[in-house]
């Protein structure tokens, strides 16, 4: 892999990493999200393409909690094009040369280029790009550009807009070759460069696509021939082509559908399809909308490693997954570069990803919490289909919030996901003081899941504690435990948040405040009720080690010979040792009790961080990509410099180096969050807490300076750190901000500061 400030480049055509690249290569606008598939392609699984919307899911195969599971859905392949070269299709790809694929971040644009070669010797160079609009986000950009390096008697080019596809189902890639999943359209209306089709979800969602496609040769136009079949549309050119001269296709896609608040697809189709559209018009606004977003997300980094390109790669993909046109859809562990996990949403979002938009885009975030809001009757259904109080946010879902594990593998214990929307909501409002979305929305999640916890917690009068029985925490290789310290902690915070939160908004919005108290049939006893049990509950920790234990039992168990257990890339339970066998063992799969510390900075004590990373790390196998960050972030904040730099690679380079072996099923999303939190929160030592910003830099040796922009009390704030400094500038708003450094507190005003760390 290539990288250069904002490009991220392969050079190499390697067929067995064709479909990981796909994902490594993806691109999109919240909206859409694209794989780097190859449009040209008809013959192997990546004829399917590789493009998804947000929300936009299919039947599943398997049983789930309230009926037949869904999965995400590929779409119709809109990018899809068939090239021949003197009757010789352009689709095996054994022939090419001069290969190489890029994504240039600052564009947002993935190209690819390659020669190939008739079965006569006689040479094509091909470059094909691509955008998903982030200007108009119903739009996608193609553009194919294809020159002959010897005389070419008969070029044929067909741009389709093809529902012959299915979904990847990448996951079946062993043993290979892949097989193909399902197809989701029950019924397709095809006409004139527009299609329509029907899924086959519970709601007959109805997706609708348009094209208008320009072809020229040496830069003239050249009229095309309107080509449709029962399963596809498009248009077809044919030229001949002298050497050295260039044919050019362009192509606006336009999409619709009946999930999007649009009154009238039909009509915004033939909208689209009356005004000509122009391919440079759209890149160039494009570019500018995207360029908009990179004013605040962009991180600067002064290195002479790779690192500034892809921690630019992380932040894109972020800034490429987030639908910011609609609160009713969530973001899925694998964006929308994959189908793993049928694109379900889970505590990745709000633990992992949201606080780069906390602290970047709020109001992004808000959208994404606004997500749980208008699923919170289906948590509410959760608890009490389980037999509880309140909500239950189920652990993996789709759009309508409803639990999509598969029946009895594990989503019941899994709870700890309550807890973690409960806390991301506090976030929320701490960092931007929205009390109209705290009023309207988020007290009541906070009370319906503290209702939760209330019904799941059980008294033990012998010791006079309370106690939450059979969960599985973050460390999932423990099948299911007692009172997991993460769950049991993230349960307490949302608990207690009702009284703190229910203070401050009657203090500050009495009225208000009334209304909401009745509308949750609130009761001042049920908040001592809710108090008692937080301060009650018991949070396993050993006091002669000042070690908070991740269970009731992990001190207890045998020690585990990690290298033996783990020869390999391979997870554990992929290769050695199976599931049931795991809990005999001090083995944990990903950080649980080091992300407590990373969540609560200011509550543990540095000697308490220090010995939970020490106690914690070498037990740690790191089988999901959830783990390095908060290893990377503790490090940090306990001075293990090098250790964080370390873990900082493994989570920024994760996909990139395919290190979970399964990228080509879709990438990391809460990785890319946590790689952004390792530089923000680890390396910048950034963390909010009571008002103030904290600022306690912890730079890796190999970079000298970070520049970077954060969103706090609705003010933003460039900060700038060196080996020394820390130069901190408000960029607007009037409202005089608190930052502490080494215990020292410094008002930041309209003046720029600089202070010597
Ligand atoms: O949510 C995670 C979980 O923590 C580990 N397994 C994968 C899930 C989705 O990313």
């Amino acid at each position: 892999m290539l990288y250069s400030d904002w490009t991220l480049s392969n050079n190499e055509y390697d067929p067995k990493e064709r479909q990981a690249r796909d994902a490594l290569f993806s691109t999109g606008n919240g909206y859409f999200g694209i794989r780097g598939f190859f449009e040209e392609d008809n013959e192997t699984i990546g004829a399917n393409g590789g493009i998804y919307m947000t929300g936009v899911f299919g039947m599943g195969s398997y049983d789930a909690w309230e009926g037949k599971s869904s999965e995400l859905c590929n779409l119709p392949n809109v990018l899809r094009v068939c090239i021949s070269c003197n009757d010789e299709d352009i689709d095996g790809f054994s022939s090419i040369s001069d290969f190489s694929q890029s994504l240039d971040m600052k564009k947002g644009v993935y190209a690819r280029r390659y020669l190939w070669k008739t079965s006569d010797g006689r040479r094509l160079e091909l470059c094909f790009e691509r955008f998903a609009s982030m200007h108009d986000i119903h739009r996608i950009g193609q553009r194919i550009t294809i020159k002959a390096l010897d005389k070419i008697d008969n070029l044929s080019v067909a741009a389709l807009l093809d529902s012959d596809v299915t979904n990847l189902n990448l996951a079946s890639g062993e043993p290979f070759p892949i097989q193909p999943g399902r197809n989701h359209f029950i019924s397709r209306n095809v006409r004139t460069n527009a299609l329509s089709v029907t899924l086959d979800d519970p709601d007959s969602t109805v997706l609708n696509f348009a094209q208008q496609t320009f072809a020229y040769l040496n830069g003239k136009a050249v009229t095309g021939r309107i080509t449709t079949n029962s399963k596809a549309c498009g248009t077809a050119y044919t030229c001949s082509l002298n050497k050295n001269e260039v044919f050019t296709l362009e192509k606006i896609i336009f999409a619709v559908t009946s999930l999007d608040e649009s009154l009238n697809p039909e009509q915004e189709i033939e909208d689209f399809l009356s005004k000509p559209a122009s391919y440079e018009q759209e890149l160039a606004r494009h570019c500018s909308a995207l360029s908009d977003k990179w004013r605040v997300a962009d991180i600067e980094i002064d290195t002479n490693t790779t690192d500034l390109t892809i921690v630019r790669y992380n932040i894109y993909q972020l800034l490429c997954v987030c639908p910011e046109h609609t609160d009713r859809f969530g973001i899925g562990a694998r964006g929308l570069t994959g189908e793993m996990y049928e694109g379900c949403v889970f505590w990745d979002n709000e633990i992992f990803v949201l606080p780069f938009f906390l602290y970047t885009n709020p109001s992004a975030a808000r959208k994404q919490l606004m997500f749980r809001y208008h699923t919170l009757d289906a948590a509410r259904r959760h608890a009490k289909n389980n037999w509880f109080e309140g909500a239950m946010y189920p652990w993996q879902v789709d759009r309508k919030g409803v639990e999509q594990t598969p029946v009895n593998c594990g989503a019941f214990y899994a709870i700890h996901i309550t807890g973690d929307i409960a806390f991301t909501i506090c976030r929320y409002w701490e960092l931007t003081q929205d009390d109209e979305f705290m009023l309207s929305y988020g007290a009541e999640i906070l009370y319906e899941t503290a209702r939760f916890w209330v019904s799941r917690c059980d008294y033990n009068s012998f010791d006079g504690r309370y106690h939450i029985l059979s969960v599985r925490g973050p460390n999932e290789y423990d099948v299911y435990v007692n009172d997991n310290a993460f769950t049991n902690m993230m349960a307490v915070y949302n608990l207690k948040s009702v009284n703190s939160v229910f203070k401050k908004l009657k203090e500050r919005h009495p009225d208000e405040f009334d209304k909401l108290f009745k509308r949750l049939g609130a009761s001042h006893e049920e908040i001592s009720k809710f108090c008692e049990v937080a301060d009650k509950l018991n949070i396993p920790y050993n006091a002669q080690m000042d070690l908070y234990l991740e269970d009731d039992t992990y001190l207890i168990r045998r020690k585990l010979d990690l290298k033996r257990a783990k020869p390999t890339k391979k997870r554990i339970i992929d290769s050695t040792l199976p599931y049931e066998a795991l809990p005999l063992y001090q083995v944990t799969k990903q950080a649980d009790t080091v992300l407590l510390c990373c969540l609560f900075p200011h509550l543990f004590t540095k000697r308490q961080k220090e010995n939970v990373y020490k106690f914690y790390e070498p037990r740690t196998a790191h089988d999901s990509s959830l783990s390095y960050s908060p290893h990377g972030i503790l490090a940090a904040d306990i001075g293990l410099h090098e250790e964080a730099y370390r873990y900082f690679k493994e989570s920024a380079y994760l996909d990139v180096n395919d290190l979970q072996l399964n990228t080509i099923n879709g990438l990391h999303f809460a990785n890319f969050g946590g790689t952004w939190q390792i530089v923000f929160h680890g390396f910048a030592g950034i963390s909010a807490s009571n008002g103030k910003l904290y600022i306690k830099p912890a730079l890796p040796t190999q970079w000298n300076r970070i520049s970077l922009h954060c969103l706090f009390l609705k003010q933003t704030v460039k900060i700038t750190i060196d080996k020394s400094s820390i130069a901190v500038k408000r960029l607007d708003g009037d409202t005089p901000l608190t930052v502490c450094v080494n215990n020292q507190d410094y008002l930041i005003d309209d003046k720029p500061l600089t202070i010597d760390y």
